[in-house]
């Protein structure tokens, strides 16, 4: 594919710029960030452009989609992103017992604060927080799972734009109930082409034969046994891969009229099989590749 095509799908500046002066606004209002990134592509959903609004606050990495990601790299990532003292923890946001984990972790900052107020004699502290990540990366699954463990919904607040609400958690913990959207930044394309496998821009600003080749070819490097046993064949890596679209095609039955396999058909369902986790759990992403 030509460069050309990869540009296009930048988004405008200003769009950025806008949504960014309003996490910063708001970014005054607490004492600590919680970044979502997708733990299958800890790259490409981290914002370069979003980092540089809050470097100064403490942060706490939230690697969703736990239960979708290999375990081992997860591992990995998470001792990664604590290399500046800030925390990390992968977690699957569908998992209500998760949110006891959450608040251990970030009890952390919780008693940092206290004992700084403390050498002021001051005793009840609270923390707040706001949460802030590209789209599709679990923000409202997180603030809706934290909230179920709310004790009362703080009162409105008047902030920069609009009134804030507060989302009390326990005594000592508030979080922002609206979270910070920036959209990603497409660093290369392959970050365009992982945010495209997985769902969080359109499939369709790329080329679906495109995102096909590099999801097999990936599939051949790291993870071939897994799509072997969900596809019950034995594909070699020299397998060329219009012959692996053919076979699964015939096998699940996905013809057109002529009796030939459709071939857009069996690759959205591969795709869709790949992203919800069906065919295994998979990390795209490795940090060996980090350059954040
Ligand atoms: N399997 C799995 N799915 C998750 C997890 N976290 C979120 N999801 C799913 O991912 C999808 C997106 O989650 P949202 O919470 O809507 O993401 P968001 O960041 O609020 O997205 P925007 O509002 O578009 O910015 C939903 O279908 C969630 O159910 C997770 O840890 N595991
Ligand atoms: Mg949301």
């Amino acid at each position: 594919m030509e460069h050309n095509k990869v540009k296009n799908i930048h988004w405008f500046p200003g769009h950025m710029k806008k949504a960014s002066n309003l996490i910063s606004e708001k970014l005054k209002l607490v004492d600590f960030v919680i970044v979502l990134l997708d733990s299958r592509i800890p790259l490409s959903s981290y914002n370069p452009y979003l980092m540089e609004i809050i470097k100064d606050k403490k942060k706490v990495f939230l690697l969703s989609k736990k239960d979708l990601s290999d375990e081992n790299e997860s591992k990995k990532w998470e001792n990664y992103l604590t290399k500046n003292n800030d925390l990390a923890m992968v977690v699957d946001l569908k998992n209500q017992k998760i949110v006891n984990d959450i608040l251990s972790l970030i009890n952390v900052y919780i008693d940092e604060k206290k004992e700084k107020y403390l050498k002021k004699g001051i005793k009840n502290i609270s923390i707040r927080a706001m949460v802030v990540g590209i789209p599709n990366v679990g923000k409202s699954t997180f603030i809706n799972l934290m909230a179920k463990k709310s004790i009362a919904i703080a009162k409105n607040e008047p902030g920069v734009t609009k009134a804030i609400r507060w989302i009390k958690v326990n005594k000592n913990f508030e979080i922002m109930d609206t979270p910070g959207i920036l959209f990603p930044q497409f660093k290369d394309k392959k970050s365009a082409i992982n945010l495209a496998l997985l769902g969080t821009i359109k499939e369709d600003i790329l080329p679906l034969d495109e995102i096909f080749e590099y999801l097999i070819n990936f599939i051949k490097k790291y993870y071939l046994i897994d799509f072997n046993s969900r596809y019950k064949y034995e594909f070699k890596v020299s397998d060329d891969n219009n012959f692996i679209l053919e076979t699964i095609g015939r096998k699940r039955g996905f013809l057109n009229k002529d009796n030939d396999v459709d071939i857009t058909k069996t690759i959205k369902v591969i795709l869709n099989e790949f992203r919800n986790g069906i065919i295994g759990r998979f990390t795209i992403e490795r940090v060996e590749d980090a350059n954040i």
